[in-house]
C-alpha cells in the first residue's frame, strides 16, 4: 500500500542559539551555527513508470524495477533490504573527440518504499569505473547497517567511465567527471528523480564514501556545499595523485634492499620487493611499536590510542633488535631494513630531499595484510596505471604503457621529472590533474559551515596508502583557518590499528552515518563513536583481531584531538571503561 505524501515546503534552517546544542566539549569559543531541520518521511508513489514520468535533462533511465524486501548480496555478504525501487540509467552520453570512445555517467538508485526523507550519494573507491550496488555504506569494515536499510534513497555511479582499466584518463571530460563533475551532474538529477518518485524532494542530503570515495566526499564538501547537508569522508585520498606517486618511491625503497629476484615471467631477474621485509618481520615491527606505545593511553591492550604520542617515542632504529650480518629469523631487522622502514614512515621525497606526499604513522597495524597488499601488490597493479593515464598531463599511450610491467614502471619512475606533470596543462588537457582531483581550497569549507552542514572524517592510523598523518595535518590546518572553532562543523575520528578503510588489529566496525544525521538534524555533535572488533560471530570476521581480544571488543573512537583512555577500572573489552580525553 502506498499513499502520496503531501508536498512539503522547503525546510528552512532554524537559526537559534537555543536550537543549537553547545556540547560538553564545545563552549563559548565555538560560534553558534544553524541546525538544519530534521527530514520527514515519505512513501514511494512512483517506480516502474518513472521512465515516462521523470523529466531529467541528459538522462536515460534504462530500467525501473520494484524489488521486494529480502536478502541483497553485496561483496559476498547478504543483508536484509526493505522493498525498494531500483532505477538504472545514465547521463551525458557522448563520444570523445580525443579517443573516439563513447562515454556516459552510469548510475543506479535504490529508493525504499518507506522513505526517511533523505538522499545519500554513495561515493565509490579506486578509479571508479563500475556502478557499485547502491546500499550506502556507513563506514568501517562490514558495517551491520547501511543507508538503504535506514530508509535513505541511495545513488551510486561509475563516475563517468565504465571500464576498470585506466585508459579512460585519455579523455579530458572523463577525467573531470572522475575528479568532481559526476557528483555535480548526478546530484540535481537524483534530487529531481526523488521528487517524482516520492512527491517531494529530499529534505536532507548526504555524501559519503571511503578512500577515493572519501576524496569525492571532501571535494564535494568544498564544491557542492550548497547541495549537501552532511559529508562523511573515510580515509580520504584528497591528495590522491601524490599518494600514488609515493607508492612508486616505496617500491624503489623496498627494491633497494630486496634479497631475491623475481624468478619467472615478464619481471624475471627484477628485484622481488616482497623479500625486502617479510610478513614475520612486519609482525615484529608491529609488536615493537606496541611494546613502546601501547601503554601510553593508560592500558596495554594491543591498541595504540595515542598514536601521536607514539610517533614522538618510537624509533625503528633503536626499538627493534638489529640482526647480525646475514641473520634474518623474524626476531630482528637488518640496518638497511631499518633505514628503509624509517624512510617509509618519514614519507616519500624527491632527489633534493623535499617531501612529495606525507609521513605515515608507526602503528601496530603495519603488520596487517592490507598494509602489505598496498605496498607490495597495488603499488604495481593499480598505481602505475592511475599515474600514467589520470594523474599525468598529457597521459601515456596504451602501447607505451603496455610495453612495460608494473614493477618495471615503478622501478624506472623518475619522481623529479614526473611530479610537475601532475600540475601541468596543455591545449587538450586544460585542467591539471591536481586541480580536478583536489578541493579548490581544502581549508575553506565556509559554505558548508555557514549553512549548517557538517563534516565527519575517519581514518585508520595504519592506512598504508592514504596517510592518516596527512589527514591530521589537514584537519589541524582547517582548525587554524577557522580560528580554532572548526569542531562546530567538522570532526575527525582516528581508528587505531585500522588499515585502508577496514582491517588490521582494530575495532573497525562502526556507524558514522547515524551520528552524522544526529549532528546535522538535531545539533548533537559527536564526541565519540562506538566501534567493535569483528571477531568470531561477526557478520564478516576480521581474522586479524588478536586472539587475546574478546570477539566483539568495543572502544570509543574519539573526536580529535582526544584519545580513548582506560578509566582505570572496568571490563577492558567494554567501551564504557574508556573515556575520550
Ligand atoms: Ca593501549
Amino acid at each position: 500500500m502506498r499513499k502520496k505524501h503531501p508536498n512539503t515546503l522547503a525546510v528552512v534552517a532554524l537559526v537559534s542559539g537555543a536550537a543549537t546544542a553547545l556540547t560538553a566539549c564545545g563552549g563559548s569559543d565555538e560560534p553558534t551555527l544553524p541546525t538544519l531541520a530534521a527530514a520527514t518521511p515519505g512513501m514511494l508513489v512512483s517506480c516502474t513508470d518513472l521512465g515516462t514520468k521523470a523529466v531529467l535533462a541528459g538522462t536515460t533511465l534504462t530500467s525501473t524495477t520494484l524489488v521486494a524486501s529480502g536478502g541483497l548480496t553485496v561483496d559476498g555478504v547478504t543483508s536484509a533490504m526493505p522493498e525498494h525501487c531500483l532505477v538504472k540509467g545514465e547521463m551525458n552520453r557522448r563520444t570523445s573527440a580525443v579517443d573516439g570512445k563513447s562515454y556516459a555517467i552510469g548510475f543506479e538508485m535504490r529508493l525504499p518504499t518507506a522513505w526517511n526523507g533523505r538522499y545519500f550519494y554513495q561515493a565509490n573507491g579506486g578509479i571508479d569505473g563500475s556502478v557499485v550496488t547502491a546500499t550506502g555504506p556507513v563506514g568501517g569494515g562490514a558495517p551491520t547497517t547501511n543507508a538503504l536499510q535506514m530508509g535513505f534513497a541511495v545513488l551510486s555511479s561509475d563516475a563517468g567511465h565504465n571500464i576498470g582499466a585506466p585508459w579512460w584518463g585519455i579523455d579530458p571530460q572523463a577525467r573531470l567527471d572522475y575528479g568532481y563533475q559526476a557528483v555535480g551532474s548526478l546530484t540535481p538529477m537524483a534530487k529531481n528523480l526523488i521528487k517524482t518518485a516520492y512527491g517531494k524532494a529530499p529534505d536532507r542530503s548526504y555524501l559519503g564514501g571511503c578512500s577515493n570515495g572519501g576524496r569525492h566526499a571532501l571535494v564535494g564538501a568544498a564544491r557542492y556545499a550548497d547541495q549537501y547537508d552532511g559529508i562523511l569522508a573515510g580515509a580520504p585520498g584528497f591528495h590522491l595523485p601524490k599518494a600514488a606517486m609515493a607508492q612508486m618511491w616505496k617500491v624503489q625503497q623496498y627494491a633497494s634492499i630486496a634479497t631475491s629476484t623475481v624468478a619467472t615471467g615478464a619481471d624475471a631477474g627484477q628485484p622481488d620487493i616482497t623479500s625486502a621485509v617479510t610478513p614475520d618481520e612486519f609482525k615484529l615491527l608491529g609488536s615493537k611499536i606496541a611494546a613502546k606505545c601501547d601503554a601510553l593511553d593508560g592500558l596495554g591492550d594491543g591498541i595504540v590510542s595515542d598514536v601521536k604520542a607514539c610517533q614522538a617515542v618510537f624509533n625503528v632504529n633503536t626499538d627493534v633488535p638489529t640482526c647480525a650480518e646475514g641473520t634474518r629469523d623474524g626476531t630482528c631487522l637488518s640496518q638497511p631494513q631499518k633505514t628503509v622502514l624509517a624512510n617509509i614512515f618519514a614519507g616519500a621525497k624527491n632527489s633534493k630531499g623535499e617531501p612529495i606526499y606525507a609521513s605515515f604513522y608507526a602503528d601496530p597495524g603495519v603488520a596487517g595484510a592490507n598494509h602489505m597488499l598496498w605496498h607490495y601488490g597495488n603499488s604495481l597493479t593499480r598505481d602505475p596505471g592511475a599515474l600514467a593515464f589520470i594523474f599525468t598531463s598529457p597521459p601515456s599511450t596504451q602501447a607505451a604503457f603496455l610495453a612495460t610491467t608494473g614493477l618495471k614502471y615503478a622501478l624506472g619512475y623518475d619522481i623529479d621529472t614526473s611530479y610537475p606533470k601532475m600540475f601541468a596543462t596543455d591545449a587538450v588537457y586544460t585542467t591539471a590533474p591536481w586541480t580536478f582531483m583536489t578541493p579548490p581550497n581544502e581549508t575553506d569549507l565556509s559554505a558548508l559551515k555557514g549553512r549548517g552542514g557538517k563534516l565527519m572524517v575517519y581514518h585508520g592510523t595504519a592506512d598504508p596508502i592514504f596517510s592518516a598523518a596527512d589527514t591530521t595535518k589537514w584537519f589541524e590546518a582547517l582548525q587554524t583557518a577557522n580560528g580554532g572553532s572548526s569542531a562546530n562543523f567538522a570532526r575527525y575520528f582516528m581508528v587505531p590499528g585500522m588499515n585502508h578503510c577496514s582491517g588490521g588489529p582494530a575495532t573497525d566496525q562502526f556507524d558514522m552515518l547515524t551520528n552524522l544525521v544526529n549532528w546535522v538534524e538535531k545539533g548533537q555533535a559527536p564526541e565519540q563513536i562506538t566501534a567493535n572488533a569483528r571477531g568470531t560471530g561477526a557478520n564478516v570476521v576480521n581474522t586479524e583481531v588478536p586472539a587475546t581480544w574478546s570477539a566483539n571488543r568495543a572502544r570509543p573512537l574519539c573526536a580529535y584531538p582526544k584519545v580513548a583512555r582506560y578509566k582505570g577500572a572496568g571490563d577492558i573489552e567494554s567501551a564504557a571503561s574508556f573515556s575520550c580525553q
